[in-house]
This record gives C-alpha cells, structure tokens and sequence, in this order.
C-alpha cells in the first residue's frame, strides 16, 4: 500500500508544499487540540444532525453533506483563516491567481453502512477544461478519529499526472487515517474519495476547500454567507469568502439605486459597508488600459 507522508502541525510551508506537490496529498497533524474540535462540533452538529443523506451514489446515500460553515459556526471560521493552511494554500495557488478564494466548507458525514465512493479528482468539479492551471487546495479536518474501519478518505499518492480516465487498483489506494484535530492536505488534482464505513460510528470530517481568485466556487458564498452576515466578519475572512476583487475588475458590482441615488462600480466589500464609490478607478475605461498592459506591456 502507498503511504500518506504525517507531517508535525508545526512544519514548515516549504515543507508542506514539498510533499503536496510530490505525493498530491499529506497529513498534518494535531493541528486542533481536543477543546477546539469540541468546539466545532458543538457549534456544527445541531445543523448535521437535522441533514438529509446524500442524492446519489456520489454524494452517499448514508452520508450528510452540511454547509455555510462560515456563517455558522465560529470555530470552522478560525479554520478557513488557519494561518498556517492559509499560507500553504497561497503559495500553491499564487503562481495561478492574484488573490486565492474559499471554494467551499462542508461537514462531510459518512454513517454506517456508506460504501466507498467513486475515486475522483476535485478539480473535475469545473470539468477536465482546465489545462497547465492548479486550481485547488483541500482540507478535510477530522472531527472524530478517521480509521480505516470508519470510511477515512482513500487517497492515491502520486496521482497528480495520471490521466483523467485512469481507474486506481486496489493496492494504489492508501487511507487517510488520522485523530480528530489533524488534517488531510490534498491538491484537486489527487485522486482520493471517501472510504466505505463498516464500523458502527460515524465519520465526521469537515472539508474546506480553496481556488484561484478568477474561478466560480464550488459553495456559492455570496448566498450561504449573504452582506448581512459577511459584515460581522473579521475584513480578512470577508476578503477570503470574496467580497474582494478576484483581479483588477473581476467581481465588481453596481447597487441598483433609482437614477442617481448609488454610485455606480463598485467593488463587493462595498456591500458590507467597507471602501466608498469605486468610481473611475474601476471603470471599463480603466480596464481596458489595465488589460491592455497586460498583455502587451504597454
Ligand atoms: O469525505 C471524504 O473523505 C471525501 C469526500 C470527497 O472526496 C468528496 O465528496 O469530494
Ligand atoms: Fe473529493
């Protein structure tokens, strides 16, 4: 069986990229202590507790699938804004992006029962359209112990450049387990699914996910994080979940006021009441010249 690099929760970025872009995967672990994942559970679990199994064999019919994790739930806040996982997911994705993006946050819950899930790459959740571009970078923070037994995330160390197509054998997959607080680490282009419980427990692992600043999300979080919640955020989370230009003009909005009445290009934090009237500054004018220089350098 492949093997699934541990890393301490104090390693270094460097060396969590090193083994992401090797492997396609890694573990990192502790990085919660038993009081915070506590925590999450306590604030998440009311919400788990009241979803519906999945739709289909890939969602899992014994599995719940719970979202908005930022508007509800203070600790799952903390851990899209982990420093240390925020770095790591910056310096994968920045040589793609100007600004990375929260793509999702889902409670994943694999009851007993659940059979393993068709092996996928997350990236496919754009299609197979983009080429020469890593797009994601993905957490799956384990909220009770993951074993084997319980449904742990298969994954396939050294999938990134196997092709689309390519079916994994038995002895390609390994599984992610881990103790409740560590976190699996994987690229959207790592082959992986979720493992089949044949225990009597649950699996519970939170999955939070991140994208270049340019691409749809996956969790659209302008609904499952609407102004009126996103404005009580820290300005680092709100710029995360995008209420942030994705690029010089990429995401900006107009308030549809009468004539007159509201400024008319502005950028999105505008509408947690940050930064005034964008005006000129992010008129089509200026985007033009911008892009222009771009991609002749005048
Ligand atoms: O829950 C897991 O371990 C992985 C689930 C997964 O890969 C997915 O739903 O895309
Ligand atoms: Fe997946």
């Amino acid at each position: 069986m492949p093997k699934l690099e541990n890393l301490p929760a104090s390693a270094s970025t460097d060396e969590i990229l090193k083994i992401l872009k090797r492997d396609g995967a890694l573990i990192l672990t502790d990085v919660l202590s038993s009081a915070e994942v506590e925590q999450v559970v306590s604030e998440i679990m009311p919400y788990v507790e009241a979803t519906d199994y999945g739709r289909d064999q890939f969602t899992g019919h014994k599995t719940t699938r719970t979202g908005a994790l930022v508007a509800r739930s203070k600790g799952c806040q903390k851990m899209v804004m982990h420093p240390a996982i925020v770095s790591a997911a910056e310096l994968f994705l920045k040589p793609f992006c100007e600004r990375i993006q929260l793509h999702l946050t889902q409670v994943i819950r694999i009851c007993p029962g659940q059979p393993k899930q068709s092996i996928h790459r997350d990236r496919w959740a754009w299609g197979t359209y983009l080429k020469d571009v890593e797009p994601q970078f993905n957490t799956i923070w384990a909220m009770t112990d993951f074993t084997k037994e319980n449904g742990a995330t298969q994954v396939c160390p050294g999938s990134l450049d196997w092709p689309d197509d390519y079916q994994p054998t038995d002895d390609q997959i390994t599984y992610a387990e881990m103790k409740a607080g560590s976190v699996l680490i994987y690229s959207g282009g790592v082959f992986h699914g979720g493992g089949e419980n044949t225990s009597n427990g649950d699996r519970v692992g939170t999955n939070i996910t991140y994208t270049l600043g340019w691409l749809r999300q996956e969790e659209n979080q302008y609904l499952s994080c609407p102004p009126e919640i996103a404005r009580e955020l820290p300005e680092e989370l709100q710029e995360l979940i995008g209420y942030a230009l994705g690029g010089y003009a990429l995401g900006y909005y107009t308030p549809p006021t009468a004539p007159g009445e509201g400024p008319e290009i502005v950028p999105p934090q505008f509408a947690l009441g940050r930064e005034g009237h964008g005006g000129s500054q992010f008129g089509p004018a200026d985007m033009q010249a911008s892009l222009s220089t771009q991609i002749r350098g005048q």
